[in-house]
């Protein structure tokens, strides 16, 4: 039996409840969130997506020609999104230099470590990485500003017909993948769930 992502997030659906409903997304959404709290968030955010950028690319750099496509929108998309969250911090004075916290980096690492890994592994933890911000972001309804500006970049529905697209690559990918890498697959999605959930609490566990 293969896998497929659908089936992954039924399998798993407590994970994925894990990474994708979270408090810092509930406080967002009531507003109750402190500045403080958010702009760990952001720069930390900012810090990932740099790695991020250097993780799709690599993806890239396996994939077959008639994913390039989709994938060359997604780093077009980085691009864009990497001056937007200069510009976000910029407003509220952040220093964007500042170090990776510990989970952020944890995080960062095993982006690297998928680096090594078979494309279908790798294209399965993209669609997951971008699906976990899609839901989450999405999931509590309207927010009031500033967060409406965050919830609507991931939540937007150009985003998540993105989101879609990567599901197809993925599940193409895995339905002639032999055991192994659908094994590596599942492993990959589980722990992309548990680095959400942790980036998550890293950003409100001060205060
Ligand atoms: C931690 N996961 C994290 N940050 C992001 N920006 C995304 C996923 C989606 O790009």
């Amino acid at each position: 039996m293969t896998i497929t992502c659908k089936g992954l997030l039924e399998k798993h659906s407590q994970a994925w409840h894990q990474a994708t409903v979270h408090p810092f997304l509930t406080m967002c959404q009531s507003g109750t969130i402190e500045r403080k709290q958010f702009n760990i968030w952001l720069v930390q955010d900012y810090l990932f997506v740099i790695e991020f950028t250097r993780f799709v690319a690599r993806v890239l750099a396996n994939a077959e020609i008639h994913h390039f496509d989709i994938l060359l929108s997604g780093l077009n998309a980085l691009k864009d999104e990497l001056i937007w969250f200069k510009a976000k911090a910029q407003e509220r004075q952040l220093n964007l230099s500042a170090s990776p916290q510990a989970t952020c980096s944890q995080y960062c690492k095993y982006l690297e470590l998928l680096a090594d890994m078979p494309y279908g592994v790798q294209v399965t933890a993209l669609w997951a990485i971008e699906l976990a911000y899609n839901q989450g972001w999405q999931l509590p309804g309207t927010m009031p500003e500033p967060y409406a500006e965050f919830a609507a970049r991931w939540g937007n529905q150009d985003f998540t017909k993105y989101v879609q697209l990567l599901e197809q690559l993925a599940d193409e990918v895995l339905s002639t993948a032999d055991e192994t890498i659908q094994l590596r697959a599942e492993s990959a999605f589980l722990e992309i769930a548990s680095f959400e959930k942790d980036f998550w609490s890293m950003a409100i566990a001060i205060i």
